[in-house]
C-alpha cells in the first residue's frame, strides 16, 4: 500500500508545485485571451486572436539571423502586415514610425521607410549582404502552416518577410510574444 501511495503522493506535489508556479502546461501561443492593443493618434483598439485572424492577410517567406549568427527559419510566414493594421487606428501618417512591444519589455520601432518595405540591411542564405528586395512587415501567427508556439515567439510575431523565399533579415527585428502596436508620428 505505502509503496503506492508513496509515489503517487509525490506526483501530486510536483503537479501541485508546477501549478503554483504557473507552469500549468498551456503555453501563451494556445493562450485565448492572447490579445493585441493596437494605438494610433487617439485611436486604440483591442483585437482578439479571432479578430486578427478574420483580416486579410499576407503568405510568404521568413528567414531570419541573430547577431550570434544562428539562423531561424527559413520559413513561410503567414499574418497581417502592419500598414493594414494601422488602418483600423486610422493609418500611418507620413513620416509616422510604428512602436512594437511586449510583456518582456522589448521595443522595436520601424521607421516609416522600413513600414513601406525599405530600408533594411538583408542578406542571402550565406549571410551574404544583398540589396533588399521589396520586404513586408508582418505580424504572423503562422510559420509553417502552424501556430507560432511560445518558444518560437507566438503566438504574435513580427516578421520580416519577403515573396520569394532565402531573403534573410536581422533577428532583432522580429519581436516576439507582440501585445502593443502603437503608430507614432515624431
Ligand atoms: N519580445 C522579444 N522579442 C525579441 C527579443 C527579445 O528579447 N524579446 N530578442 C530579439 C533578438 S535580438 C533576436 S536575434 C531574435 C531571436 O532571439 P532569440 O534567439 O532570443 O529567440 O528575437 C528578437 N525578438
Ligand atoms: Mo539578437
Amino acid at each position: 500500500m505505502n509503496a503506492f501511495f508513496g509515489p503517487a503522493a509525490a506526483c501530486l506535489l510536483i503537479l501541485c508545485a508546477l501549478a503554483a508556479a504557473g507552469c500549468t502546461g498551456t503555453p501563451a501561443s494556445e493562450d485565448p485571451a492572447w490579445n493585441l492593443t493596437l494605438v494610433g493618434g487617439n485611436e486604440t483598439a483591442v483585437l482578439s486572436m479571432a479578430d486578427i485572424r478574420a483580416m486579410p492577410a499576407w503568405e510568404g517567406n521568413g528567414y531570419a539571423v541573430s547577431t550570434t549568427g544562428i539562423m531561424y527559419g527559413p520559413y513561410t510566414v503567414k499574418g497581417v502586415p502592419l500598414t493594414t493594421l494601422a488602418e483600423q487606428v486610422g493609418g500611418i501618417p507620413a513620416g509616422g514610425q510604428v512602436w512594437v512591444s511586449a510583456p518582456d519589455g522589448y521595443l522595436w520601432v520601424f521607421d516609416d521607410d522600413q513600414v513601406h518595405g525599405t530600408g533594411f540591411v538583408a542578406f542571402d542564405e550565406n549571410l551574404k549582404e544583398i540589396d533588399q528586395p521589396p520586404l513586408t512587415v508582418v505580424l504572423a501567427y503562422e510559420f509553417n502552416g502552424t501556430a507560432i508556439t511560445d518558444e518560437d515567439g507566438g503566438p504574435l510575431r513580427i516578421a520580416v518577410g519577403s515573396d520569394e523565399p532565402g531573403v534573410v533579415t536581422e533577428g532583432s527585428s522580429w519581436v516576439k510574444w507582440v501585445d502593443r502596436i502603437e503608430v507614432r508620428t515624431p
